[in-house]
């Protein structure tokens, strides 16, 4: 079987989407995830212009074949671009497989391990009644764990708080990124941060009792020091996990860290590679990795990462908002039920348009995910629709201090 074609179409139905395309001399054809939120266009070329020309010919069955090819060739490896065209392809390539043996991916991963994966989802609001509501309705909902996210006194806008939800009707208004040539400003804080999210917590569990798994994104705006005091000030909410507590380039910071609180942590949504994993993994320095397929070169590295932190007793927890796309979303599903060490999958709705776009074998009930059974990876494109949604110019927010001085995401 040979490559005979790989076209990469750019979307856009509640937000902006890079699929790649593989099809081969026989019919078959594959899909891959390759976007990256506010700057995908610069994949779309970098798979047109220098991926694509490589993979005619080739044999797509030569999976890790072609991963090492396309990682190893390039000279110039790593960075969120080269990792989320490789991922597509990878992707793409598992699918193909998948077609051809008449077998969902995930039973070429080895099988199921579970029945289907454990999710949680997304509640927030501007004020503590508003968070209520959110977190009733997801339970409502059938999630069995919930991320808690809640505006700030003194903080004007906070990413992660859908805080127009019922003026627009859409539910996780945050997502997609805004539109537009410019990314919007926020305000930041971090000492009205740190003094108020350990109050929410309280509030929540008075509220809703010990049971249910919460989770928290510090969004990598704390320094080590402040982030291992807000881990420490939220021990008595017990939290699943605190996740991008701090910006993590520098892996130390988590010693400092996890010197100080237990705290599940939680990291690597915007890793690329298992060397951004390296020290944390080895020192377990943290229990989660965030890492996506779409973000980590694509199924084939991410089993590897994962097979690495068993090792340590470390689970996955994929990074799974809704600018991963069902493709995405889908290939980690595939691999979340395979491996031994799955943890908890990240799980957002996709739009309904966006849902037209890509059709898929995906079902969620009861606050759980499963792949489906349909031979690869379970999504078909519709073109046509994806032509009817043009690609947008969006970038996510980013947030200043008092003074002005731009501040980590
Ligand atoms: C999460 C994330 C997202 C990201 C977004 C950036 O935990 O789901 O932090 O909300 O900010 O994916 O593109
Ligand atoms: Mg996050």
């Amino acid at each position: 079987m040979k490559i005979i074609a790989a076209d990469v179409i750019v979307t856009s139905p509640s937000r902006n989407f890079v699929t790649l395309k593989i099809t081969t001399d026989e019919g078959v054809t594959g899909l891959g995830d390759a976007t990256l939120n506010g700057r995908e266009l610069a994949v779309a070329a970098y798979l047109t212009e220098h991926v694509v020309p490589l993979l005619i010919e080739r044999d797509p069955h030569r999976i890790e074949d072609t991963w090492q090819f396309l990682y190893r060739s390039a000279y110039w490896r790593r960075g969120p671009v080269t990792m989320a065209a490789i991922a597509a392809v990878d992707m793409a390539l598992w699918d193909i497989k998948g077609k051809v043996a008449g077998m969902p991916v995930y039973q070429l991963l080895g099988g199921a391990s579970r029945t289907a994966l454990q999710t949680y989802g997304h509640a927030s609001g501007r004020d503590i009644p508003e968070l209520f509501d959110s977190i009733r309705q997801h339970l409502e909902e059938g999630y069995k764990s919930i991320r808690v996210q809640t505006s700030v006194p003194g903080i004007k806008a906070l990413y992660g708080v859908a805080a127009q939800a019922q003026a627009t009707g859409e539910r996780y208004d945050y997502e997609p990124a805004g539109r537009g040539p410019q990314p919007a400003e926020e305000d930041w804080d971090t000492r009205a941060y740190l003094r108020h999210v350990p109050t929410v917590f309280e509030a929540v569990r008075n509220e809703f009792g010990p049971e249910i798994p919460l989770l928290h994104d510090g969004h990598h705006r704390m320094t080590p020091i402040q982030a291992a005091k807000l881990g420490k000030s939220l021990e008595p909410y017990d939290l699943f996990w605190l996740e991008d507590c701090t910006p993590a380039e520098n892996q130390d910071a988590f010693r400092l860290v996890r010197q100080h609180t237990t705290t599940p942590l939680a990291v690597g949504e915007v890793f690329n590679t298992v060397f951004d994993f390296q020290t944390l993994i080895r020192e377990q320095l943290i229990d989660y990795v965030r890492a996506a397929s779409t973000h980590f070169g694509g199924i084939s590295p991410l089993k590897k990462v994962m097979d690495y932190a068993a090792q340590y007793q470390i689970k996955s927890g994929f990074h799974g908002p809704t600018d991963v796309s069902p493709v995405g979303l889908a290939a980690q599903t595939h691999l979340g039920l395979a491996i031994h060490n799955f943890g908890i999958q990240e799980y957002m709705e996709h739009s309904e348009a966006t849902n037209t776009v890509f059709e898929q074998s995906m079902t969620f009930a009861d606050g759980f995910l499963h792949p489906g059974d349909k031979p690869g990876l379970g999504i078909e494109l519709n073109e046509e629709a994806a032509a009817s949604f043009p690609y947008q110019q969006a970038y996510l927010p980013y947030n200043r201090l008092a003074d002005g001085t731009v501040h980590d995401w």
